[in-house]
């Protein structure tokens, strides 16, 4: 569903649950705000289309694209996923898979790079451009009515404490994007090392594309934050202690008290917490990263008993059952947003999904290379 969708509040609500009943569909995304699933399925996205944007000017940062930031992750079977007491549905059955090595991205990617990238290249994000209208609608169902036209400006989606429970927490603001992450007012005076934010799943390929790299994929990225302690429910092993000297997450009763435990409120500067096995940083916290793969809650289930699965690239399609006309790509780590008693997705088995045009205050990404 568009992030407009999903900030418009009241009548609307009404409207578009008529709507999905109509079609047959739940009558879905009241429930998603209390979910916690619904952080980033609450946020559909305008454009539509799924191929990555070509920059209007530039190839590549260079032909022989540098390792340089990237640390050698060393292919090998693991259990993907899990069947642990927090792990979700979309979380199982654990199952083993086996990937080729990759390079990786030690960090998310940064502003200052991402803006390496725009000078280079002119790139205008997702959130910089006015929403597709007619893109837009084909993520909702027939009879949806459509957002007020004055609301079809460009912008994203920013975090709000909510005043009163069960208010939505994301506040569609217009002109916020990855320059000016609150919204007008805003700039990255003193943040270009942290990681950039409010860039889609088709920014995130663009980027990596000229970058010489790539979007990893699920199996990939999976393999590397858990950093060789397979089958463990955290990055760093079995033991749920002091999580604020772990991660970039949220301390306190998500999303109304937001304490600074571990230092830092929103986005911290990348490599601030100690790294996992294979010397990632972040991939528990700090923000949430695309991944290559589509979305479904049924592609484990789908593998299991199927032996080890080599390489896998995901489905070749989407589903999201909450909101079946909006095609999703996965996210993975959590973010400043997950909070211990509320969202646990900075496990390294856990799934978040957007649709590929999305962006976000709390979603960055951080890419592979292939060897040679
Ligand atoms: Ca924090
Ligand atoms: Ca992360």
């Amino acid at each position: 569903m568009h992030k407009l969708f999903s900030w418009m509040a009241g009548p609307w609500q009404q409207r578009w649950r008529s709507a999905q009943r109509r079609a047959g569909l739940p009558s879905g995304w009241a429930p998603l705000i209390a979910s916690g699933l619904g952080f980033a399925g609450l946020a559909g996205l305008a454009g539509g289309c799924d191929r990555p944007p070509v920059p209007s000017a530039g190839t590549q940062a260079s032909t022989q694209a540098s390792t340089q930031g990237m640390v050698w992750i060393a292919g090998g079977e693991f259990s993907m996923g899990s069947d642990a007491r927090l792990a979700q549905a979309d979380e199982r059955p654990a199952h083993p898979v086996r990937v080729d090595g990759f390079w990786m991205d030690s960090t998310e990617v940064t502003n200052a790079q991402f803006r390496k990238f725009v000078e280079a290249t002119g790139f205008v994000t997702d959130a910089e451009r006015p929403p597709d209208l007619a893109a837009l609608m084909a993520q909702v169902p027939p009879g949806t009515p459509p957002p007020p036209a004055e609301l079809l400006v460009p912008g994203s989606l920013v975090f709000t404490p909510p005043q009163a429970p069960g208010q939505p927490w994301w506040e569609w603001r217009a002109a916020a994007n990855w320059r000016r992450p609150e919204g007008p007012a805003s700039d990255l005076s003193g943040k270009d090392d942290h990681p950039v934010v409010h860039v889609s799943w088709r920014d995130a390929s663009a980027y990596a594309g000229w970058a010489g790299k790539r979007l990893p994929t699920e199996a990939e990225w999976e393999f590397a934050a858990r950093g060789g302690l397979h089958a463990a429910p955290f990055v760093w092993g079995d033991q749920k202690d002091d999580l604020g000297t772990r991660m970039n997450t949220w301390q306190g009763q998500f999303p109304t008290v937001r304490e600074r435990g571990d230092g830092y409120a929103d986005t911290s500067p990348v490599g601030s917490f100690p790294p996992n096995g294979y010397g990632l940083y972040d991939v528990a916290g700090n923000v949430w990263e695309w991944v290559a793969d589509w979305y479904r809650p049924d592609t484990y289930p789908r593998r299991a008993g199927g032996g080890v699965v080599v390489n896998p690239t995901g489905p070749t399609s989407s589903f999201d059952p909450d909101e079946p006309y909006s095609p999703k790509r996965v996210c993975r780590g959590g973010s400043y947003l997950c909070s211990d008693n509320y969202c646990t997705g900075y496990r390294p088995s856990a799934r978040m999904k957007s649709s590929p045009d999305t962006s976000l205050a709390h979603t960055g990404f951080r890419c592979v290379r292939d060897q040679g």
